[in-house]
């Protein structure tokens, strides 16, 4: 086996929470008076809450914001962001994904989480896969965002595995950028396998039986 560990990411990968993070963000933005579109979207994949919100306002014209305001509109965002989770449940864990993660399991790889989002445990919780994982490592425990490695370093910490025996599967640029500054080869899907950013770029992620093998 090429590796023994699978760290997925979860948003574009195990679910897709896109549309509802969009919606979020548009809504703020809206009332800002922000120009906002899914171009600009598109820059927050990956990226962490506080992030994203340093990008939405680089087209901010208003007066100047305190970090406390910043810390409100990124609260209102997530309120709004946290509402439409709720609307989420073990249908949103497409077919695809879950019988990639049994036949991985099956064939006795460790499995993680590596997400950027401090929403993960209540995402997983909705779609079915609360303490599924091995390990989770997310939003709540780390401190630096994608592409800074720290999510996925900590993820393979927690599942006692070096480096080089695990394969991260993402679908932002910037996180495969993370993988691969942490040490780690990566499989991608979506935007980021559109862009070429992975050593493989996937249609699906059932081609990761394959992958694993070697
Ligand atoms: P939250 P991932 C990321 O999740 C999303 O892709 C990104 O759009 C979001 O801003 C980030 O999580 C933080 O999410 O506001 O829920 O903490 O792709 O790393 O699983
Ligand atoms: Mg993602």
């Amino acid at each position: 086996m090429e590796f023994d560990a699978v760290i997925f990411d979860l948003d574009g990968v195990i679910c897709s929470t896109d549309e509802y993070h969009y919606k979020a963000w548009k809504a703020m933005a809206d009332g800002m008076g922000i120009p906002f579109d899914r171009t600009i979207n598109n820059r927050l994949r990956g990226v962490s809450r506080m992030a994203s919100l340093e990008i939405i306002l680089e087209k901010y014209e208003g007066p100047a914001l305190s970090d406390g305001d910043k810390q409100r509109l990124a609260e209102q965002k997530n309120d709004l962001y946290r509402e439409s989770l709720h609307e989420m449940s073990t249908a949103d864990l497409p077919a695809e994904v879950k019988e990639t993660l049994d036949a991985l399991r099956a064939m006795g790889l460790k499995l993680a989480i590596g997400s950027s989002s401090k929403n993960t445990p209540f995402i997983l919780g909705q779609i079915g896969l609360g303490g599924w994982f091995d390990a989770v490592s997310d939003g709540n425990n780390i401190t630096r965002s994608k592409p800074d490695p720290e999510v996925f370093v900590k993820a393979a910490e927690m599942l006692g595995m070096p480096a080089d025996r695990c394969l991260v599967v993402e679908d932002a640029v910037s996180g495969a950028e993370a993988g691969h500054r942490g040490g780690m080869k990566v499989a991608c899907v979506g935007d980021a396998a559109k862009n070429g950013a992975g050593d493989w770029n996937m249609e699906s992620v059932r081609e990761l039986t394959d992958i694993v093998k070697g």
